[in-house]
């Protein structure tokens, strides 16, 4: 065999002697229309295929410059990933102001009515590596950059507005017990395990936060349909240096909606990038996310009067105490053009503040005030990480900082220190136009000490329980099964049902039943007496779904055969209910519909399977529904659909089908000819069918 023939793709032909060059014609060379390929260096690269060689079968050469650099750069194209929110998915767009906040701040972006504000924003888990799936049960982060004329503002959030933890003291512990077990270096993105729940069994503080962790919060349909929370008390600083408390919330336009437990494990595997596509395609589709801004402002009388501390992360103000004030509103209108250059090395940090906003005394945001500046040393490598394009400011920035790893700046002059008078055009200070920080007066004793005030683990997490309708306590009740159901040690099992009693008896008694622990444990004694908050509706999620098809998505299962007609009237009513449309059919090419067309399919059935749609029409002829009823994943397409709550459309053959998977119509399961029944059923889920299809616990 000749060395031609055995060096592949990249081979010209000939004998043993000939030259092996770039490729022939499988490799594109540059010509007038495309730039020349080079090194990083400038230098043209004519052969991109084959290292140099002392001979066609010698060694590689250690003079192949082009190699050692294409080699060595690819050999460090990681960066260390984030700590925690490693795994996140991002986007451009702007903010609006839509109600001047001028009476209680002086910062442009929240007094200009109608000034369009740049932004980048991530949402992202928090336990998993970069490359893990978008549906485990998790906290999402919510980090908006905002571009302001005064400067980067940083508004650091998560989809929910409580914390497990007071004191920064306890966050590495936190997140070690949360991530991968050491030794084992298992489970990935999941907090279903020993040393997590051990952790929390010892942290009363955490338990509101367990209940937000437990609910369906963590289980989010869309990156579109979650909520944001600052988490923290921040101030606002207006012109006369008076300051007010403020909390900052993120509402969305599509409203809020979740998966189901089930559905979120077998969407894992179905598209492990769900959440990543599905706001891709929505800003590809010119269907932007949209969410309000709103704050809740409070003053310190008013905060003195809380019957909790709001300095303390793991409280919220309800909404029923302090509303909302809708301020604004966000839109993401553009994907990153480059995933690493902008997701990756985009460098939040909650200390990055405009003039006329400042930070509250509460101790989780003055330890992240440190931690974030800190941790992009290690993660981007240089003090320079603000010239990344990503993280630059896009208003004027100077100061006399200089040199350090990859400085892109080339500042002119011979001073680099202030004050100076021999550049009397530098950068200065200025008291006007500064950041300052409100003049709060301290007073008290030195020391590690947590207040008082912070004492109350059990209120709000039982307001929170007791807010919830009966389907999201059954879902809060089964989350708790299943995670503790993991846990291997009964001393953490039976410690936490201990905690749970101290929120609500039923909850605990549920969880116990379902653990088979019996009796009860003893419930540990609160460090301050619970109180019976009233509830508040605000923290409920099903309520806040919205009544519409918008951001949602329908899927028609067809076969050769199926009704032509019948596909057009549900796609076109769907469509114009403001939902996305995909056929499924069991080849990729489509299916020839009765009538003659042919209709391509959106996904094949094998790779689509009905957990990555709100709402399912089986549109099948008889010979269409029979082959299907010989396929498990056709069965398990309306089996899954049915068990998921979801509404489905059938004709005839459609009805076949969910005979042979052995399910039982109910109202949810509408006539395909009632197109307005079927919308109707598709914007909702069936909850009354849950105790059907699940032994609830
Ligand atoms: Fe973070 N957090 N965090 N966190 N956090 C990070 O910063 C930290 C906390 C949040 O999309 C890290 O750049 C400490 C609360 C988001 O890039 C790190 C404490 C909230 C993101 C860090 C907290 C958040 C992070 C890891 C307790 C909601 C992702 C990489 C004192 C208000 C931002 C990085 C992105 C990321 C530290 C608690 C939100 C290690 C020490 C509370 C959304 O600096």
């Amino acid at each position: 065999m000749s060395d031609a023939k055995d060096s592949g793709a990249g081979a010209k032909g000939g004998g043993d002697d000939a030259p092996l060059g770039s490729g022939g014609e499988l490799h594109q060379q540059a010509t007038g229309d495309c730039p020349l390929m080079t090194t990083n260096q400038g230098t043209a690269i004519s052969d991109d295929q084959n290292s140099l060689r002392a001979n066609p079968r010698g060694p590689t050469l250690l003079e192949d410059f082009v190699l050692r650099e294409k080699i060595m750069h690819f050999d460090h194209e990681r960066i260390p990933e984030r700590i925690v929110h490693a795994r996140g998915s991002a986007a451009h767009g702007y903010f609006e102001l839509t109600d001047s906040l001028a009476q209680f701040t002086t910062a442009k972006i929240l007094t200009e009515v109608g000034q369009r504000t740049p932004l980048f924003t991530r949402i992202s888990t928090v336990a998993g590596g970069a490359g893990s799936v978008d549906t485990p049960r998790d906290v999402r982060g919510f980090a908006v950059k905002f571009y302001t004329k005064e400067g980067n503002w940083d508004l650091v959030s998560n989809n929910i507005p409580v914390f497990f933890i007071q004191d920064a003291m306890k966050f590495p512990d936190l997140v070690h017990a949360v991530k991968m077990e050491p030794d084992r270096g298992f489970p990935q993105a999941a907090s279903a395990h020993d040393t997590f729940w051990d952790f929390i069994s010892l942290m009363p503080e955490s338990m509101h936060m367990i209940m937000w962790q437990m609910s369906d919060r963590t289980l989010p349909r869309s990156l579109r349909m979650i909520e944001g929370f600052g988490v923290h008390s921040f101030r606002l600083i207006n012109a006369d240096g008076e300051s007010t408390f403020v909390k900052f919330h993120w509402r969305p336009k599509l409203g809020l909606q979740s998966t189901l437990w089930d559905e979120a494990v077998k969407i894992a595997g179905a598209d492990p990038d769900f959440h990543r596509r599905d706001l891709f395609e929505a800003i590809g589709n010119g269907a932007f996310p949209e969410w309000e801004f709103g704050v809740q402002l409070f003053s310190e009388q008013d905060a003195e009067a809380f019957p909790f501390d709001h300095l303390d992360a793991t409280k919220l103000i309800p909404e029923e105490l302090v509303p909302l004030r809708i301020i604004g509103r966000m839109v993401l209108d553009r994907w990153p053009d480059n995933f690493f250059a902008e997701t990756e090395q985009v460098a939040f940090c909650p200390a990055n503040v405009v003039p006329g906003i400042d930070f509250s005394n509460d101790p989780l945001l003055q330890g992240r005030l440190f931690s974030y500046l800190d941790t992009q040393l290690s993660r981007l490598g240089s003090p320079n990480f603000h010239q990344i394009p990503v993280n630059a400011p896009q208003c004027p920035f100077a100061s006399y900082q200089r040199d350090g790893h990859m400085q892109r700046d080339r500042p002119k002059g011979r001073v680099s220190y202030e004050p100076n008078t021999l550049d009397p055009d530098g950068p200065r200070e200025s008291e006007q136009a500064g950041f300052r920080s409100a003049t709060t007066p301290e007073s008290g004793v030195k020391g590690r000490i947590r207040a008082q005030s912070f004492g109350d683990h059990y209120s709000q997490a039982r307001q929170f329980y007791r807010s919830q309708s009966a389907p999201e306590q059954t879902h809060l009740v089964a989350a708790l099964v299943f995670e503790l159901s993991k846990v291997e040690t009964l001393r953490i099992r039976e410690a936490i049902v201990g905690h749970l009693r101290n929120i609500d008896e039923s909850l605990a008694s549920r969880v116990a039943a379902g653990l088979a622990i019996d009796p009860l444990p003893a419930a540990p004694l609160p460090f301050q007496p619970v109180q019976d908050f009233d509830p508040s509706p605000a923290v409920a999620l099903i309520g806040k779904m919205k009544d519409t098809l918008e951001g949602r998505v329908v899927g028609i299962l067809v076969n050769d055969g199926s009704d032509g007609a019948a596909v057009s009237a549900l796609r076109n009513a769907a469509t114009k209910a403001g939902a996305m449309v995909k056929i499924v059919a069991p080849k990729v090419g489509g299916a020839k519909l009765g009538g003659g067309a042919k209709e391509p399919a959106d996904g094949q059935l094998e790779g689509t399977p009905s957990v990555m749609f709100d709402a399912v029409a089986v549109l099948l002829s008889d010979d269409g529904a029979a082959e299907l009823a010989r396929d498990a994943k056709a069965l398990d397409f309306v089996r899954d659909a049915f068990a998921h709550l979801k509404a489905i459309a059938v004709d005839q053959g459609g009805q076949a089908l969910l005979q042979a998977a052995g399910v039982q119509p109910d109202a949810g399961v509408v006539a395909a000819t009632n197109v307005a029944d079927f919308i109707a059923a598709a914007k909702t889920r069936q909850w009354d069918r849950e105790g059907k299809v699940r032994v609830l616990p």
